[in-house]
Order: structure tokens, then sequence, then C-alpha cells
């Protein structure tokens, strides 16, 4: 799987990109990750990227000329399936829709920075708006980190065993149950009895009644769904 990531602070992708699980898929070949700078594809003598907004107002935008020349120049190399903007007013990111691009082979994003992008990118360049939740971040790079660190775990290979995604919150619709490790006791906490039974039926019992306690007690609203 491939993500290229349009951004005019490409250096806040760095290390959420390269690190762990993540830069281990990058490592093994499952996932490409290409930064590009707008700025290189910036107006005149400063590598000109943002403006004023027309009508007034705080704030800059960033401009179509230099965004859409960037989004081409991509589009000219590969084929994209998707071109996602990450914007505080875009479509909730949540476990389902990461499923869902997991099984894209190509995505182009771009983040957002000031004030956001020409609305004219947006209507006629990009396919799919993405929000990671709501509240306003400075800017899309962090969203973007979010995105691709929850899809590319999904990529198959990516995981093993002792990581799988099966048993992640949300995955099955639950929250994930409570863990422990050694020592048994700790400042006189016992780990419960259950788990150290070697009983695999009951723990795994155990561990789903615990998932939904928890999720019922959290978040009632996606027991629901
Ligand atoms: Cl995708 N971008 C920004 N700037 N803020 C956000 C967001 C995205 N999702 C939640 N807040």
């Amino acid at each position: 799987m491939h993500f290229s990531i349009i951004s005019v602070v490409p250096e806040l992708l760095e290390s959420p990109l390269g690190h762990s699980v993540i830069r281990r898929a990058r490592d093994w070949g499952l996932l490409e990750i290409e930064c590009i700078d707008l700025r290189t594809f910036g107006l005149g003598a400063y590598r000109q990227v943002d403006d004023y907004p027309y009508g007034g107002g705080a704030g800059m935008v960033l401009m179509a000329e230099p965004l859409v020349n960037c989004i081409e120049a991509l589009k000219s190399k590969r084929s994209y399936d998707l071109v996602i903007y990450l914007t505080p007013d875009g479509e909730r990111f949540d476990q389902h829709m990461a499923n869902r691009l997991s099984l894209q082979h190509n995505l182009m994003l771009i983040c957002g920075h000031y004030k956001g992008i020409d609305q004219r990118v947006r209507d006629h360049w990009v396919n799919l708006e993405v929000s990671i939740g709501d509240y306003v971040l400075s800017g899309g790079e962090i969203a973007a980190c979010a995105l691709v660190d929850a899809v590319g775990r999904l990529i198959p290979g990516v995981l093993n065993d002792e990581t799988s995604a099966l048993s992640d919150s949300f995955q099955d619709g639950l929250l994930a149950p409570p863990v422990y490790t050694r020592p048994a006791e700790f400042q006189g906490l016992p780990v419960p009895d259950i788990l150290l039974s070697g009983h695999q039926v009951r723990i795994e019992d155990w561990r789903h009644e615990q998932a939904l306690q928890r999720t019922t007690e959290r978040r009632p609203d996606i027991l629901r769904d």
C-alpha cells in the first residue's frame, strides 16, 4: 500500500511514521509513505503557497495553483484510488473507515494548514474529506499520521499473532478488556485469579465479559450501533 502525503510542514510527519509498527511495515516493503513538501510547488521566488482569503478575515488559505500542480504531478506517476483532504469538517474517521481504506492501494493525503485550502480544490480534486474528531488541530499532519497508523497496521502481514488487530478495541465492536503482566502481585495488588488459572476457554469468557462491561460503562453509544 502506498501513501503520498502533501504538507507544508513535512517534518511533522517524520517521527510518528518512522518508528514501531509503521516503521517495520515500511522496512518490510508492505507500506510505502512518500511525504511531499508543498513548498517545492510554491509560486515565484518566495515559493508562495498561501494567500489572504477573499472577502477578508483572519488567517491564510493554501492557494489552488501550487496544490493542484502538486496533485497532478503525483497523479502523473501513479493512479490514486482516493485523494483525501484532512479537515475538521470532514467525515469522522473511525475503525470502519480504517478497515475500508486498508483495502485500497494508493491514497493521496492533503494536509491543510492555516484556514484551510481553496474550496475549488476541495470541489474538483478531492474525493473524500476526513476528520479525526471534534476538536481543532493546527494542521492536518497529526490527523494524517493517525490515519496512516490506523490503516497501515491493518495491512496483511504488518501485525503478527502477538500484535493481532483482532483483539483491538473497536475491531469487534467492543472496547478491549483489561490486561496484566508480571508480577502476579504488585504492591499488594493481585492479578485476577482467572488469568492465572490456565483455563483458556474460561479466560476468553472472562475477557469478553470484561469487554462488554467496559463498553457498557464507557461507550454505550457503540454498543447500540
Ligand atoms: Cl483532519 N485537521 C485539523 N486541522 N483539525 C482536526 C482534524 C483534521 N480532525 C480533527 N481536528
